[in-house]
């Protein structure tokens, strides 16, 4: 597959989401086959789920080859190591652009044709986001909600952004993007790796837009959200703003530099 054709990845994480992973296929399946007429590849990532996550995806991919692949880790070492080896197999593939989503139906699979869309209309990258008009939370605890907002609001304003959901993972990037961010060199963990992408593509000047999305809690499975993650994301965000990262020289020169979004 070259660089060239138009083959976009969606990368899904799985980390026990055996009651949750065929819906979420079968319904990504059904979106990204009428949004993508020159085809697209589903990658789940699954860290050796204890509940045979792995084992089903496995079964799915065996039934649709052309459009599902299943990278299996052996240990769970969070979403962000999860995300960053399944964008290297989609970059070497040589995807158009790179999509990231739960596999819990928190993501509506329905709505990466918007994303994706986003991306086609001229945005280097499409978050979805629950706090633009258009966009919520349903069946999410106060406290939930509170930590959720409050964590946006606190990159924001620490960073000096004009993004409104900057912890959420329902994106789409043009893969230059993920090229162009020295990926190498990304850590973190947790939310922390999503607030991490979007500064990083800030910064070089990517085009960054919102697209409104319903975000639902799971009804199956339970979260690994808990408070190291989140303690990491508050302490990515001083660590990020003192850092004055920049791209490497040679992902700069790829990517002259294009609409500021900050
Ligand atoms: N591969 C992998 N996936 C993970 C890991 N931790 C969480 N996930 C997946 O990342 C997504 C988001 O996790 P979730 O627990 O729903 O976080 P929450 O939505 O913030 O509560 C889900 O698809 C999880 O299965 C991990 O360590 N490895
Ligand atoms: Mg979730």
């Amino acid at each position: 597959m070259s660089a060239a054709t138009h083959v976009p990845w969606l990368v899904v994480p799985t980390y026990n989401e055996a009651a949750n992973i065929e819906r979420v296929v079968g319904l990504a399946r059904t979106t990204l086959a009428a949004a993508c007429p020159d085809g697209f590849r589903i990658l789940v990532v699954d860290d050796g789920s204890p509940d045979g996550t792995g084992r089903i995806a496995d079964r799915l991919a065996s039934e649709h080859p052309d459009e599902l692949r299943v990278l299996h880790r052996d240990v769970p070492s969070g979403l962000g190591p999860a995300y960053l080896a399944g964008f290297a197999v989609a970059l070497d593939a040589g995807a158009s652009h790179v999509m990231e989503m739960d596999a819990d139906l928190s993501h509506d699979p329905r709505d990466l044709a918007r994303l994706l869309g986003a991306v086609e209309a001229g945005a280097d990258v499409a978050l979805g986001s629950r706090y633009v008009p258009g966009g919520g939370v349903s069946d999410w605890s106060l406290l939930r909600r509170c930590v959720s907002r409050g964590g946006s609001w606190y990159a924001r304003r620490a960073l000096g952004l004009r993004i409104r959901d900057l912890t959420g993972g329902f994106k789409c990037f043009r893969a230059d993007v993920l090229r162009a961010i020295d990926l190498d060199s990304v850590r973190s963990v947790g939310y922390a790796f999503q607030v991490e992408l979007t500064w990083r593509s800030i910064r070089t000047h990517h085009t960054v837009v919102e697209v409104p999305i319903v975000f639902k809690d799971r009804e199956a499975g339970d979260s690994k959200m808990n408070w190291r993650i989140a303690r990491e994301a508050a302490l990515l965000v001083p660590a990020l703003r003192c850092s004055g990262w920049r791209p490497p020289r040679e992902a700069a020169a790829r990517n002259p530099l294009r609409h500021p979004s900050t």
